[in-house]
This record gives C-alpha cells, sequence and structure tokens, in this order.
C-alpha cells in the first residue's frame, strides 16, 4: 500500500489538497496534530500530519468489494457467506427461550382477560398502560409480577404498591441489569467504542460523553473515528474533538488502530467511533470487527439505539450486531421522539443486555443521562 504524507497548519486544506491530487473518494489514513513548539506562548500553532492511501489497481479483497464491481464469482460467493450469517443468526433466535409476539400498533389497547386473567385491578390497570407504550404483553406480565400478591377475594394477582411507579421500578430492579456510571482510572487506558446503525446518535452522544469527562472529571480523553468507507463521515467527529481540545485520529484498518492506542500512554480513556452501517451490510460489519479486533486490548462496545425503532426492527439489529461484537451494553437515543417507549423494557429483557445511558435530545453536552431504574420508570410513564 502506497501512502501519501500532508502537512501543514490547516487540515481542510491539507484534505483538499489530498482530493487534487487523488481523487474525491479518499482514503484517510490517519491524521496527527501537533502543538509547534515556540518560546512564545502566543505564538504556539497546531500542525496537521494526515496520512492518505493511493489508490492502486492491485487492491484487497474489500477494497473491491466496497467498489461494489461486478463480479458474479463474487456475488456467488457473497450469497453464501450471507446464508451461512443468516442460518447462525436464526439458530441464536431459536436458542432465545421465548417467542415475544409485538403488540399490535393501535392507541385502544384492551386486556384480553385470557392472556392476562392471572391478574386484577391495578395490576391489570399497569399492565393496559404498559401495552399502550408498546411493552410487549409478556414483558408487561413479567415485571407486575414481582410487584403482585394475591389477592384473597379473587385469588388473582393484585399490585403491592401504592402507585404504578414503584410497581415499575420493583420489576425493572428484578429485570434489567444497568452499568452504572463509567468507571475510569487515571492512568488506566480504558477503550470504549459505539457501534450501530447511521443515524442513531452515535458521533454526538460519544462527544456527550467526552465532555462530561474532559470537562467535569478532568480525565484524558482521545477519540477515535473507524471510517471504513467514506472520508466525508469523520467530518462531524473532528470538529466537536477540536472544539473539546482532544486528540483525534481517524483510522481505516486494524493495523493503524493498533499502532494510534499504542502511542497513547497518557489518555485516561479512548472514545471509538464507528461509522454506521446498514446492519444488513455484513461486510462492513465485517471490516469494522475486524479493525476492534486489532487493537488487542478489551474494547467495551456499546450498542446504540433509537428509541423510535420498532421493537422488531430493534430485536433484528441487536441479533445482527450480536454475531459481530460482543455487545456489553445498550445505549438509547431519542427518547424525545416517541410516547411508546416500551422498547425501554422489551430490549434489554429479551436480549439480556445491561443498559447504560439514555440521549434526550440534539444539544451537545447536556440531553444525556445515566439511566436507572427510577428513570426507565419515568420515561415508560412519561413523566
Ligand atoms: N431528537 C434527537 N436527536 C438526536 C438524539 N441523539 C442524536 N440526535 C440527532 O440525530 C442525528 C444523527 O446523529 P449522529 O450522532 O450523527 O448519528 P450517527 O450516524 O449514529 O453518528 C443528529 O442530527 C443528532 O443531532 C436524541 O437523543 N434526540
Ligand atoms: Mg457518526
Amino acid at each position: 500500500m502506497k501512502i501519501n504524507k500532508y502537512e501543514g497548519y490547516d487540515l481542510d486544506a491539507l484534505i483538499e489538497e489530498a482530493k487534487r491530487e487523488l481523487g474525491n473518494d479518499l482514503k484517510i489514513l490517519s491524521y496527527e496534530v501537533e502543538e509547534e513548539k515556540s518560546i512564545f506562548p502566543f505564538k504556539k500553532r497546531k500542525k496537521y500530519v494526515l496520512f492518505v492511501e493511493v489508490p492502486t489497481p492491485e487492491e484487497g479483497f474489500l477494497e473491491m468489494l466496497a467498489k461494489e464491481e461486478k463480479n458474479e464469482e463474487i456475488d456467488r460467493f457473497l450469497a453464501k457467506i450471507e446464508a451461512m450469517i443468516d442460518k447462525k443468526i436464526a439458530s441464536l433466535k431459536t436458542s432465545q427461550p421465548e417467542v415475544f409476539p409485538t403488540p399490535p400498533h393501535n392507541e385502544q389497547v384492551v386486556v384480553p382477560t385470557k392472556e392476562f386473567e392471572e391478574f386484577t385491578g391495578d395490576a391489570l390497570e399497569l399492565i393496559n398502560t404498559l401495552l399502550k407504550k408498546e411493552v410487549e404483553p409478556k414483558i408487561a406480565k413479567m415485571l407486575v409480577r414481582e410487584a403482585c400478591g394475591l389477592d384473597i377475594d379473587t385469588n388473582k394477582l393484585d399490585l403491592n404498591t401504592t402507585f404504578f411507579k414503584e410497581a415499575i421500578i420493583k420489576g425493572v430492579q428484578k429485570k434489567i441489569k444497568f452499568t452504572g456510571p463509567l468507571k475510569i482510572q487515571k492512568g488506566g487506558l480504558k477503550i470504549k467504542a459505539f457501534v450501530g446503525p447511521t443515524g442513531v446518535g452515535k458521533t454526538t452522544n460519544l462527544f456527550k460523553i467526552a465532555s462530561e469527562l474532559v470537562i467535569n472529571q478532568n480525565l484524558k480523553v482521545a477519540v477515535i473515528s473507524i471510517d471504513t468507507f467514506k472520508v466525508g463521515a469523520i467530518q462531524q467527529a473532528r470538529a466537536y474533538a477540536n472544539i473539546l481540545n482532544i486528540p483525534f485520529f481517524a483510522v481505516t484498518d486494524s493495523k493503524n488502530l493498533r499502532k494510534t492506542l499504542s502511542n497513547m500512554s497518557n489518555i485516561d480513556i479512548v472514545l471509538i467511533d464507528t461509522v454506521g452501517r446498514s446492519h444488513y451490510d455484513y461486510w462492513r460489519l465485517g471490516e469494522m470487527k475486524e479493525i476492534l479486533g486489532g487493537g488487542n486490548e478489551l474494547i467495551d462496545i456499546s450498542l446504540v439505539i433509537s428509541c423510535n425503532y420498532k421493537n422488531s426492527e430493534a430485536a433484528e439489529i441487536v441479533n445482527r450486531y450480536r454475531t459481530f461484537f460482543p455487545i456489553n451494553s445498550i445505549f438509547f437515543t431519542k427518547i424525545d421522539e416517541t410516547y411508546k417507549p416500551g422498547i425501554l423494557l422489551n430490549l434489554p429483557i429479551k436480549m439480556d443486555i445491561p443498559v447504560s445511558f439514555i440521549s434526550t435530545g440534539q444539544r451537545v453536552p447536556e440531553d444525556i443521562k445515566l439511566l436507572n431504574p427510577e428513570r426507565v420508570a419515568n420515561y415508560i410513564l412519561g413523566e
């Protein structure tokens, strides 16, 4: 692989120069920012070094695919691998202990007496409330049971709490795991990556976290963007990193990730942003897995999911990502864009994955909250 190096004081100008030489479909490998030393502090300037891959005709297999060349051989091979992955996903699904039907999308949810005949009174009322928020029936029953006792008159289950909120908190405490705040030690290099579909809010929320760590916790943070395809996608992340004045690197392969990580001796936490792909895009996910796997260090992976996804869609996304990455936690976003946030209960319970944060709007850095049972209950009840 041939690499061109561009040095200068204006990063955008360097990118433009590289584009003029190598074409618009530029593949930036990495870039470095150096504070130029000067005896006059006010004369300090930032110097950028940009490394760009020079495209060659004999590219690797993945690059070839990236260009979407029509090649029957490759198409057949792809179809075969996709079938294998589908089979793997299907086996994962069947290994789930239960099947959870999705409730219909209508406002007027009537509790069918047969399905919920074990409940009475307020318990039934709460189930109705949960179904309206698109909590799946089995999940609703499972949660409400945790806050019930036997009503002697009817011999059925009724709430033993005064308020719905208390009942939901009880259920959530039993059924959902919470990661709690990020545990970062000064000097101990922690690596956290955000994966998930395009547009869910990975980049903006990564920088909400980065801001909190830099500004309030005084930690040394670096950001690495893994972009396996388009260069334009890193611009937004780079802009945020410049605002926070933290080191930012863009890498496109595992060797560079390893190299970049090995130079981070004085960093407390590295946040890795990935460029979202369709979860049906096996090749991009495969590439990303390869790059993330190249870091050697243990990477804590958060799957970012928008609360306005349909339940079935979200489950599908989790299953697909799970075949590629060990998902340590779910990071919910866009709670402000839905008034039926049943997904907050359905997904972590069905998938048995801990939950971490929730993004409550577009503002960086303030629109983010750590999830706990009380917050989940508030969002479900719309408080
Ligand atoms: N309403 C709302 N918008 C959000 C939230 N989080 C992110 N966004 C917006 O969603 C869009 C995509 O975000 P981005 O971070 O670029 O997504 P990415 O492709 O996953 O990196 C941006 O316009 C964000 O401002 C949220 O919690 N609520
Ligand atoms: Mg992004």
